[in-house]
């Protein structure tokens, strides 16, 4: 490497190791001062393979026993994740993202505009994780929501307790039969199933079930399943139609038409657990209570998510 040695910064001197964490106190383009003797450390490709997979594996490893999943990374589920991660370091946390790109619907503020609004109270949230917005009065607004998106994100990444696999779907859930009350009696809950866990694939190889044959999936057992798929659509509402399926929720209410003023609020109130195992958030949730959608407004999808952590928390006295 030709980075000038004598142009250390801060961080290097006090950690010793010289490695470029922290803030440089000198320009970047003053390290590399000499292009034409330029060259990387070296390397072999093996190694790159190993220092990827090693750590994969490990993670599926340790992750194929967690204390919560949380399935989608939109932006209900990533608020969820930072919440709970935040609060409680000693949790083992898995979020299961269908998609290469985690960050769901939440990339830009509406149709294809770049700011997102949230209504007032859940700027408490925004300041919490560090997005910086326009004060407007009874709300408030983030410069670009692609900021909010990559900001929660990258504080949820940086903790150690959670994982994210990406291009990962959950294209079933675990379910136990409900071990009923501790008395022998019958109790509301007997004949109802509890969510143990969920059942994951490659998203590309769940796509091809139908012209591949002998696909089968991977698990991740857990207590409690987050799930924030978002509202129907090619991908959404996956857990709440399973239950359906699984004669869990007779029928799904259907997403409503859009009411900003009352569909935000019924979300957040209504985050709850829908079935024993599985607590249900964001626009998911429209789909089971019939809730109205509110469009390009995400206070409801960020404080659903604190919600959601809330309800693990206490449903599951973990
Ligand atoms: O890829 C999906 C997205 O990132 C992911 N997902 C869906 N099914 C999945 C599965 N396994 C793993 N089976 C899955 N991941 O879930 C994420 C959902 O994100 P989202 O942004 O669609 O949902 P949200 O509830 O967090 O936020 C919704 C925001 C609103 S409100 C609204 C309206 O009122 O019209 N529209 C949107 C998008």
């Amino acid at each position: 490497s030709v980075i000038d040695k004598t142009l250390v910064t801060k961080s290097q001197d006090t950690n010793g190791t010289g490695n470029l964490n922290g803030e440089l106190t000198t320009p970047l383009t003053a390290m590399f001062n000499n292009w034409s003797t330029f060259s990387f450390a070296p390397i072999r490709e093996s190694t790159v393979s190993r220092a990827m997979t090693r750590r994969y594996f490990r993670d599926l490893d340790t992750h194929a026993e967690s204390d919560v999943v949380i399935v989608g990374a939109g932006s209900c589920g990533l608020s969820c994740a930072y919440t709970l991660a935040k609060l409680r370091p000693d949790l083992r946390i898995s979020i299961v993202e269908a998609g290469v790109a985690p960050g769901g619907g939440a990339w830009l503020g509406g149709q294809l505009f770049s700011a997102m609004v949230m209504r007032k109270p859940a700027d408490v949230f925004l300041t919490d994780v560090g997005v910086p917005f326009e004060d407007e009065g009874d709300y408030v607004v983030v410069k670009h929501a692609a900021l909010f998106t990559s900001t929660v994100l990258s504080r949820v990444l940086g903790m150690e307790n959670v994982k994210l696999f990406n291009a990962t779907t959950v294209e079933d859930l675990i379910t136990r039969k409900h071990d009923g009350d501790a008395d022998g009696e019958v109790g509301a809950e007997d004949g109802k199933v509890r969510v143990a866990g969920v059942v994951t694939n490659w998203t590309l190889v769940s796509m091809h079930h139908d012209d591949q044959s002998c696909m089968d999936p991977n698990t991740i057992n857990a207590p409690v399943v987050v799930s924030t798929t978002g509202h129907d659509g090619p991908f959404g509402a996956f857990s709440v139609k399973r239950l359906v399926g699984m004669k869990q929720i007779e029928q799904l209410g259907g997403m409503r038409g859009l009411d900003m003023q009352s569909a935000e609020d019924a979300i957040v109130k209504g985050t709850r657990e829908v079935v024993p195992g599985l607590i249900v958030g964001g626009m998911e949730l429209s789909e089971v209570d019939g809730a109205n959608r509110m469009g390009p407004t995400f206070g409801a999808m960020v404080l659903s998510g604190v919600k959601a952590a809330e309800e693990v928390l206490r449903v599951f006295d973990l």
